[in-house]
């Protein structure tokens, strides 16, 4: 599959604890390149139109309050089959499962505060950039 692009947030808990280069790191010896990075305190607007997919889910409230708790790190990253090599160096959701050598598996503190978020799909991934960058911000 050629290069292409997917979306990346380091979260709150991550910031805090100032992995913000530990995890970028990760990305990149996983094959990805930030071809766009901005730190931003995200607001409650912005968190609840991000996760408007997961507004029924029981989890909603609090996943809003959780990333507007502190800064975030927004991310375009660019690789081959950046949207699978990018969840496979996450990990799973929740760090009880992820595996040895994940992201979330060295630094996640709960399957809330789980370190990264990453776009599901090509097409989420477009819409997930769209939704934090500018074109001219993506410098491939
Ligand atoms: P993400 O979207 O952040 O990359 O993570 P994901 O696909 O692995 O997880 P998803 O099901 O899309 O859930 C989005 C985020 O909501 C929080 N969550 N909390 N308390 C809970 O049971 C629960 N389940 C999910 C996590 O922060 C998850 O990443
Ligand atoms: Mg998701």
């Amino acid at each position: 599959m050629a290069a292409n692009r997917t979306f990346s947030i380091i979260k709150p808990d991550a910031t805090r604890r100032n992995l913000t280069g530990a995890v970028t790191k990760m990305l990149e010896d996983a094959g990805l390149r930030v071809v766009a990075s901005k730190r931003i305190q995200m607001t409650r607007k912005q968190a609840e139109g991000f996760y408007a997919v997961h507004k029924e889910r029981p989890f909603f409230d609090d996943l809003v309050a959780f990333m507007i708790s502190g800064p975030v790190v927004v991310q375009v990253l660019e690789g081959e089959d950046a949207v699978k090599r990018n969840r496979d160096i996450m990990g799973a959701t929740n760090p009880e499962n992820a595996a040895e050598g994940t992201i979330r598996k060295a630094h996640a503190e709960s399957i809330e505060a789980n370190s990264v978020h990453g776009s599901d799909s090509d097409e989420n991934a477009a819409t997930e950039i769209a939704f934090f960058f500018k074109p001219e911000e993506i410098v491939g």
